[in-house]
């Protein structure tokens, strides 16, 4: 590959990471193949449409496809530049499973060549990309790898963790800085002279086991300073005070900044990496186990709040405000706020009505429990307690005069204004006759 030339590029998993970035590196005018075991998604991509929600994708997909610089397909090609961002779930143990980041690995190794550049963007275990290339040294004899021959390797393998925010991903995507570890100095820089293609963000290289750390570290660092204020919420509901006093209160200090408390952590990154370091190094980390602990509990907690609640008031309509695992998007994949409203649902049936405008409908969980789903309106005009799960701006800006008779439980803190909304078991529930 000539610096000069735009690369070819191949992208293994279309998923929220692999879609949205083949999609701006197509937009930087990169020819990329976008490749997926899923013929569906491949045959949504090639109409130019998107099986994901992420602002402003469409447009973007739409526009590279009509320009023919995105394709898709179930089956690889040479390319210059191979990109893997394909799933690390961990099994039931908390284990991290990398078995499709081989998977991409044995997918690519017969069209390697001379030259190209294998990137790993996969959160992984610290390690994996020497064992990715380790794999492909074993599947081709005939290509120097690097790190395992004193020649220049005819290869270059990188790990470069993506670090994007749903619901900001494009923006994010060309704006975050990247880390770009290298299994040598020179796979670095080539992987390097990619990125600089299309992210304007500040691009550092490094080794690729740092690299792999680094994102894990970002997000345990997260997960555990939300631990802090999910166990904050927790002591304070002990104590009778409002967290959010509290928080705003302490936060006005120069040097604290405490995070927001919710019903728990969700989604497919902050609950999962923290357990890949956990597992690299059990006895080390007592801190980070903790906090995942604490988060996973303060969705039981919630869970137990807000079933004494219903219990205390049988006659109530119920309406639980979001599913999705954090606000704005559709995503529902290990939701706390899901968690919660289906234990509601299946203990409460038709007492319990569930507001979600990013669901069409209402996941499977909830078949046969009597639950149903309404709108935001129907539930202000209709429901006696309201208990807000996700911060949707949709929710958060009702007016304090449509919810004002209402008893809340709002774990997000979106209605500072509420009158009763904190000490709503001890509240006067004005049930409509
Ligand atoms: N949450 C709280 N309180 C807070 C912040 C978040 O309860 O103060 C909850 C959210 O409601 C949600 C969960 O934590 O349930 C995670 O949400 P998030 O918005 O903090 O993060 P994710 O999972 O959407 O994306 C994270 C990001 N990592 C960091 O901010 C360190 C993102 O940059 C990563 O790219 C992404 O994980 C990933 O793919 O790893």
């Amino acid at each position: 590959m000539k610096s000069d030339t735009k690369p070819a590029v191949c992208v293994v998993g279309l998923g929220y990471i692999g879609l949205p970035t083949a999609a701006v590196i197509a937009r930087a005018g990169c020819k990329v193949l976008g490749l997926d075991v899923s013929q569906k998604v491949v045959d949504t991509i090639n109409r130019g449409e998107i099986h994901i929600e992420e602002v402003d994708l469409d447009g973007l997909v739409h526009g590279v496809v009509a320009r023919g610089l995105l394709s898709a397909s179930t089956e690889v090609a040479p390319a210059d530049v191979f990109v893997i961002a394909v799933p690390t779930p961990f099994d039931k143990d908390h284990a991290p499973d990398i078995s499709y980041v081989l998977s991409a690995g044995r997918t690519i190794a017969p069209v390697l060549k001379q030259g190209d550049v294998v990137i790993l963007e996969s959160t992984s275990p610290v390690g994996t990309t020497e064992q990715l290339r380790d794999l492909l040294a074993e599947l081709r004899p005939d290509l120097k790898v690097p790190g395992r021959t004193a020649e220049i390797p005819d290869i270059s393998i990188a790990y470069c963790p993506e670090r994007v925010l749903p619901g900001r991903i494009l923006e994010e995507l060309t704006n975050n800085d990247r880390s770009i570890g290298g299994v040598t100095p020179r796979c670095a820089r080539k992987a390097l002279a990619f990125y600089k293609r299309f992210v304007r963000g500040e691009c550092v290289t490094t080794d690729a086991r740092s690299a792999e750390m680094t994102k894990l570290v970002e997000n345990a660092y997260r997960d555990v300073n939300i631990a802090f204020a999910n166990e904050l919420s927790i002591v304070s509901d002990t104590m009778g005070l409002d967290v959010w006093e509290v928080i705003r209160l302490a936060n006005r200090h120069p040097r604290v900044n405490i995070l927001s408390p919710g019903p728990g952590v969700g989604g497919h990154c902050i609950a999962v990496d923290p357990w890949f370091i956990v597992h690299g190094a059990p006895e080390q980390t007592p801190l980070i186990r903790t906090a995942r602990g604490v988060n996973d509990g303060k969705m039981h907690h919630v869970v137990a709040r807000a079933e004494a609640l219903v219990e205390a008031h049988p006659k109530a309509k119920v309406a639980c405000l979001g599913l999705a695992f954090k606000a704005n998007i559709d995503d529902f994949r290990e939701s706390p706020a899901r968690f919660v409203a289906s234990r509601l649902a299946r203990k409460f049936g038709s007492q319990i009505h569930i507001v979600e405008p990013y669901a069409a409908q209402l996941p499977i969980e909830f078949t046969d429990t009597g639950a149903t789903q309404i709108d935001i309106d129907d539930a202000l005009e209709t429901c006696d307690i309201l208990i807000v799960l996700v911060d949707h701006d949709v929710f958060r800006v009702v007016p304090l005069a449509e919810r004002a008779e209402k008893l809340v439980y709002d774990t997000r803190g979106i209605w500072p204004d509420q009158p009763q909304a904190v000490r709503e078991q001890e509240a006067a529930l004005r049930l409509a006759s």
